[in-house]
């Protein structure tokens, strides 16, 4: 089991993660990714998810044409953890962020 981490480790990972925030009234970040297109947005996606299921590690995300919102949380720790920052960067990556 992965432990939550603390507010003042969120606060210090998101520093570094530009673009990502905490959600109001819930222990998870978001980010919303913009692309140019759907064709992008749903690239991104496809190769989002071969990460996350590689990682055994998902995210909970709407699509909506060219934007793609992610929210990311640890569901077994009902918070964030090192997985969800992990996560997140891996997006920025194939986002090329
Ligand atoms: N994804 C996320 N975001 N949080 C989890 O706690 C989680 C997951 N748990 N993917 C995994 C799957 C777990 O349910 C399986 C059984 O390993």
């Amino acid at each position: 089991m992965v432990e939550r981490l603390s507010a003042e480790a969120r606060r210090t990972a998101l520093l570094r993660l530009k673009g990502w925030s905490e959600v109001s009234g819930r222990d998870a970040i978001t980010r919303t990714f913009t692309f140019r297109d759907f064709n992008e947005a749903f690239g991104f996606m496809t190769r989002a998810a071969l990460v996350a299921e590689k990682s055994d590690h998902h995210p909970e995300w709407r699509n909506v044409y060219k934007t793609v919102e992610v929210v990311l949380s640890t569901h077994d720790a009902d918070g964030v953890t090192a997985r969800d920052i992990a996560l997140a960067e891996a997006m920025d990556r194939i986002a090329g962020a």
